[in-house]
């Protein structure tokens, strides 16, 4: 008799540790998830008189910051009338982007994704007043720290499962009679 009230605490800790994993995992689910789900990009125009003067927007919006894995797509579309180029000036060394988007005729779409952090310059080909700066930052979780947490994460729990399992296997408790 005196077992079963011994027990009874027990297991309402594990359900209640159950429980508590259920809403850990549903959380994760709510708030992670569709915040990495997300992703959006990044438009810049090329406005109508880009070119005309310094004073001319020639890169609408001219600075940006993007965060990777969140917005680090940038999308450029000539509006105006006459031809335009995004072309790379000073960059974060090992950045893939290196050619930029060559001639773009009007209404063309170039469109380039980000991976490599650091401040990007790049300007117009074919008029030196148009200037525009890309500040790409790192995202909140990188790709190569995920397998590491989770190797963690698992290690944990198979120590902690034979910590609990280990009082279980002792020769003394497996030679006691069942009843
Ligand atoms: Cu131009």
């Amino acid at each position: 008799m005196r077992d079963e009230s011994a027990l009874l605490p027990m297991m309402t800790r594990r359900v209640s540790f159950a429980a508590g994993a259920v809403v850990l995992a549903l959380l994760f689910g709510l708030i992670v998830l569709p915040a990495a789900s997300a992703k959006s990009e990044v438009m810049v125009s090329i406005p109508s008189g880009a070119g005309l003067a310094a004073s001319a927007p020639g890169y609408a919006p001219a600075t940006i910051t993007v965060v990777i894995g969140v917005n680090n797509t940038v999308t450029w579309t000539n509006n105006d009338n006459v031809h335009h180029t995004v072309t790379p000036g000073s960059e974060p060394a090992g950045t893939p982007w290196t050619v930029g988007s060559g001639d773009m005729a009007q209404n063309a779409v170039y469109t380039f994704t980000f991976t490599v952090p650091g401040t990007y310059t790049y300007s117009c080909a074919y008029h030196s007043t148009m200037a525009g700066t890309i500040v790409v930052k790192p995202g909140v979780t990188t790709t190569p720290e995920f397998p590491a947490a989770s190797l963690a994460v698992i290690l944990f729990a198979v120590i902690a499962a034979l910590m609990l399992a280990a009082p279980r296997l002792r020769p003394s408790r497996m030679g006691a009679p069942m009843a």
